[in-house]
């Protein structure tokens, strides 16, 4: 039996109970109020969900069921030796809405490693794209192959009831994480190693073993990658990602499918594709500097350019954040301790330094500020992951954590299919432009 899984039954009751018992008690409450303005502002500052995994602070930016992201460095269990949180711990934290011990962790990497077999045809669907086909085209297909496996599917057509909805859900979401690093890591290597291919070591950790299979072993690159996977895996429920996973699994469409579309929703340049667009946009004023640590005026210029030529400073920004983000502080911290010299960590420091004030007097930019995007490619270049258009699938393998536990628990609450209303603006018009 999977003692993860019989945990999680015995939270079920409960949480639906609390639930229950508030609607009950306080749902003729008013939220709030909003105008026709923010519905035509892509509902910014409008709550119309409840997502219970993981909540965004405007000014201290993410809480993991409660826990910032310092928070959760100091208390997830570590790799001995290592200082960075195991996301093994954060996925039980999201799911179970407890702090996991040393052995609960252990159980959740051991549990996984016996899920992550990706069946044959996997990779010969990926294998059919051609290889200049963008890593988030090749994982999109990927996901959507490894739907075959669906328990969710199965249980459906054999006629399931509604409250066990979570059980398949359960396994499809626990298989699609184990399986997703083995997708990502072989896009990877048919991509930019001619197809020499690494097997998984079981031995390891879900960080290290990724990392394995991606080439490059390196301990220092696996407390990397523990932290990315970490920091990347929850970021509330509106952001396009994670809303379309739910959104798209609210119609029991199984968890494979869902989460197809939100990764359809990661590669937007806006979205989780802005991790390259840095990358690629440093480059670029690099090449065009002449190569050196170009000086602060010499990148005011450039973004000043890059303004004027009607594009976004990427990796700047946010709909919901008003400061810097701590999961940019977080990576800051990494580079100071492991490459305080590199002369990509000098470039993207003093970028930060120039950035804020530049958008902060165009007075139209809501926060200036570095997102996560801006400094996630400089660590990955250091360690030679330099191959930039891969760097979208990274955070998807994480983003996975944060979504499948919400999507688990939107099935275990009985959540109903989504569905907001919408209006034109003639009508808008006949009903407030009189
Ligand atoms: N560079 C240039 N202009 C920017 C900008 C930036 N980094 N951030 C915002 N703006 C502009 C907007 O384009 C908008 O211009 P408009 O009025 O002419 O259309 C104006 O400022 C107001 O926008 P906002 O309310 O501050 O932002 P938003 O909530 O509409 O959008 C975001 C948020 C992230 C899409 C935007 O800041 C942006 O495009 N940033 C660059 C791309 C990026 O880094 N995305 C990653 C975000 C994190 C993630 O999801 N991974």
């Amino acid at each position: 039996t999977d003692k993860l899984k019989e945990h999680f039954r015995s939270k079920i009751e409960p949480y639906n109970k609390k639930v229950k018992d508030f609607v009950a008690q306080y749902g003729d409450q008013k939220m709030g109020e909003y105008t026709i303005a923010q519905v035509y502002q892509g509902m910014r500052g409008i709550t119309g969900l409840i997502y219970e995994t993981s909540k965004l602070d405007p000014e201290e930016g993410i809480r993991f069921r409660g826990y910032s992201i310092p928070e959760i460095q100091e208390k997830l269990p570590k790799y001995p030796g290592g200082k960075q949180p195991l996301p093994e711990g954060l996925f039980y934290l999201l799911l179970m809405d407890e702090l996991p011990d040393d052995d609960a962790v252990r159980r959740m990497s051991n549990n996984w490693v016996r899920r992550a077999q990706v069946p044959p045809h996997v990779f010969k669907v990926i294998d059919s794209l051609p290889q200049h086909a963008h890593p988030m085209t090749q994982f999109i297909a990927g996901i959507t192959a490894l739907r075959t496996e669906s328990e969710f599917q199965k249980a459906y057509r054999q006629g399931i009831s509604k409250k066990d909805y979570w059980d398949p859900v359960y396994e499809d979401a626990m298989n699609l994480i184990a399986r997703l690093p083995r997708v990502a890591a072989y896009i990877y290597r048919r991509t930019y190693r001619n197809g020499d291919h690494i097997e998984p070591d079981p031995r390891l950790d879900y960080s290290a073993n990724f990392a394995h299979m991606l080439g490059f072993d390196n301990p220092e690159f696996y407390e990397l990658m523990r932290l990315y996977l970490t920091i990347h895996a929850d970021h509330e429920g509106g952001n396009v990602s994670a809303h379309a996973i739910r959104l798209v699994g609210s119609a029991l469409s199984d968890p494979y499918l869902a989460f197809a579309a939100g990764m359809a929703g990661l590669a937007g340049p806006l979205h989780g594709l802005a991790n390259q667009e840095v990358i690629r946009w440093v480059l670029d004023m690099k090449k065009e500097l002449g190569g050196g640590l170009p000086s602060k005026e010499e990148i005011a210029e450039y973004v000043k350019k890059t303004l004027t030529e009607g594009k976004v400073v990427p990796g700047f920004g946010h709909a919901v954040l008003r400061k810097t983000d701590p999961r940019y502080m977080a990576q800051r911290e990494f580079a100071l301790e492991h490459m305080p010299h590199d002369p990509m960590f000098l470039l993207i420091s003093r970028i930060y330094e120039v950035v804020p004030e530049i958008l902060e007097a165009t007075g139209k930019v809501k926060n200036p500020w570095p997102n996560v995007d801006a400094h996630s490619g400089q660590l990955l270049m250091y360690y030679g992951l330099v191959e930039y258009d891969f760097y979208t699938v990274l955070f998807g393998v994480s983003r996975a954590l944060g979504t499948m536990a919400s999507l688990i628990w939107d099935r275990a609450l009985g959540f109903p299919i989504e569905r907001p209303g919408s209006t034109t603006t003639d009508i808008l018009m006949q009903k407030y432009a009189k």
